[in-house]
């Protein structure tokens, strides 16, 4: 069965609304949507372990890590479920979002419904970095924006 969620990103300058959608658990997981207020070039954008924001999108959490890997890119074998490498905004500060991405679900023990999206200050190294938070937070910096991904009505 399809699953649709959407969150919408809150910060302080920075805004965004992702939309996600999974025809079934054997399927990719389909983000689409755009962030704006942003600097131009890379920011890390993760999925982190709790949809939790009473004190921001500090109380995220770290990334989401069910299976207690090292930090990665999105194309990475080892990589946290949450991993979604980086959204590039453009000289007018948005990214546009289209990601394909086949570890997050929807559905099951690695669904990120409930969890916190955030997007980041900074580029996220994919864990090649060597800075010593390469491993753990690919070195993203602050967290600009999050918001929590909930389930949307089907059409
Ligand atoms: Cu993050
Ligand atoms: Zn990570």
């Amino acid at each position: 069965m399809t699953v649709k969620a959407v969150c919408v990103l809150q910060g302080d300058s920075v805004k965004g609304t992702l939309y996600f959608e999974q025809p079934d658990e054997a399927h990719p997981v389909k983000v689409t949507g755009e962030v704006s207020g942003l600097k131009q070039g890379l920011h890390g954008f993760h999925v982190h372990e709790f949809g939790d924001n009473t004190n921001g999108c500090t109380s995220a959490g770290a990334h989401f890590n069910p299976l207690r890997k090292d930090h990665g890119g999105p194309e990475s074998v080892v990589r946290h479920v949450g991993d979604l490498g980086n959204v590039e905004a453009d000289s007018s500060g948005v990214a546009k979002v289209e990601i394909t991405d086949k570890i997050i679900q929807l559905q099951g023990p690695h669904s990120v419904i409930g969890r916190t999206l955030v997007v980041h200050a900074d580029p996220d190294d994919l864990g090649k970095g060597g800075h010593e938070l390469s491993k753990t937070t690919g070195n993203a910096g602050a967290r600009l924006a999050c918001g929590v991904i909930g389930i949307t009505k089907l059409d």
